[in-house]
């Protein structure tokens, strides 16, 4: 059969951060499929492991036995492709072989068994239905981990509502020329991890000056544009102090919310990013329950993990390295459908110019994709949506007015 597993190959190559990471090929006797795995600096405590220890090298040398397992098995069948790698690992998180080993073989053979059938990843994951395009959300602003002398804030985000994908970049991008203007006379400006532009800002100055920026360019383009953020909280937070530390205060956990739901009111911020930490799902539905008119999203809290989905957000993240497989992938994704929550599809801060991710997005019927906005290994991945916009003739779903 066409579609068999005739063999496979792991490489290190770099990633945005230049930093090692694994790129699998699998060989169908017809076709082949590759991906390469992302990494986090904002990881979340329940996401798969990287790597065993941290070590690349000893994914490596367990893929030489997985190799062996899986030469042979039919690449169409996902789900005992995934299984092999699940019963091989033999823990919840794959701390033996790393996370990033096993979805780089899971989406590698998911592309193999695609291109062997000539159908396009996305088609192939989501059928005749997948006919709608995402919208993109990305960062302008970055801080946190992913910066230095930055604000507190991980992101601060766009979205706008186009009638095409490839408008919706462009706006976005003319965001972050148009702050590039309004900083540069005031402020030294630094590049974080994916491309946004990193001021030494507190986060309140930081939104006003994008909600000035945001209200300027959507009269001028006659768009609606919505602003989010990540508050990547987890990283704030003091576990044995229970406080939220700032870089310039420190807030108990009622006045970290409280404060949270405050900006959010103020500035108008439509999306809400993990606004506290990975372990709070209380405050969390705290915050939706105030916001309810907004989306609240949780990232570090679900970890794309089917068992810690709850009805205390009403979008999640979907990052297929912190699940592991393609299959507990769709097993999120079919969770967070139940309870009727938006899928933002995301890329991490180390990124590879892969652009496969873009085709799963759109194969799960995503309504956001968070990819960045400029930067090789962002732009990858958005001007992939822009030629299946094109090819396909597909258009964005209508998220707001
Ligand atoms: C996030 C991601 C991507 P990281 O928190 O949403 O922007 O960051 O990949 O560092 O976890
Ligand atoms: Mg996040």
């Amino acid at each position: 059969m066409e579609t068999i597993i005739t063999d496979l190959k792991a490489r290190i190559i770099l990633d945005s951060r230049g930093d090692k990471t694994i790129e699998v090929e699998v060989f169908t006797k017809k076709s082949s499929g590759k991906f390469s795995a992302p990494s986090g600096a904002s990881k979340g405590r329940f996401e798969a492991v990287s790597y065993p220890n941290g070590d690349v090298n000893k994914s490596l040398e367990e893929f030489k036995n997985l190799r062996k397992r899986l030469i042979g098995h039919d690449s169409l069948e996902q789900e005992i492709v995934d299984k092999e790698l699940e019963e091989y690992d033999g823990t919840e998180n794959f701390s033996k072989i790393g996370g990033n080993l096993a979805i780089a073989i899971s989406i590698a053979n998911a592309v193999a068994a695609a291109n062997t059938l000539e159908i396009p990843l996305f088609r192939y994951i989501g059928g005749i239905f997948a006919n709608k395009l995402p919208l993109p959300l990305g960062n302008v602003i970055g801080g946190g981990v992913h910066a230095i002398n930055s604000t507190n804030f991980q992101e601060f985000l766009v979205i706008p509502q186009t009638k095409s994908f490839k408008e919706a970049c462009f706006i976005n991008a003319t965001i972050h020329k148009r702050l590039k203007e309004k900083l540069k006379s005031n402020y030294p400006l630094g590049k974080g991890d994916e491309g946004a532009w990193c001021v030494a800002l507190n986060d309140e100055e930081a939104l006003k000056i994008l909600r000035e920026v945001v209200d300027e360019i959507s009269k001028e383009y006659n768009v609606t544009i919505k602003i989010g953020l990540d508050i990547a909280a987890t990283e704030l937070y003091n576990e044995q102090k229970g406080l939220y530390i700032y870089r310039d205060k420190k807030l108990s956990r009622e006045e970290h919310i409280s404060y949270i739901i405050e900006l959010a009111k103020k500035y108008d911020v439509y999306y809400i990013e993990d606004p506290v930490y990975e372990e709070d799902y209380e405050g969390f539905k705290q915050i939706f329950n105030e916001l309810k008119d907004r989306l609240i999203c949780g990232d570090d809290l679900f970890a794309t993990n089917y068992k810690r989905i709850r009805d205390v957000a009403n979008a999640i993240i979907i990052k297929p390295n912190q699940a592991g497989t393609l299959t507990r992938t769709i097993r999120a994704v079919e969770e967070a459908r139940k309870r009727n929550m938006v899928l933002v599809t995301a890329h991490r801060s180390g990124e590879t110019e892969s652009n496969i991710i873009s085709h799963i997005a759109i194969g799960i019927k995503s309504e956001i994709v968070k990819f960045g906005v400029v930067g090789g290994e962002r732009i990858s991945k958005l001007n992939e949506i822009i030629r299946l916009e094109e090819k396909y003739n597909l258009k964005p779903i209508r998220l707001f007015s």
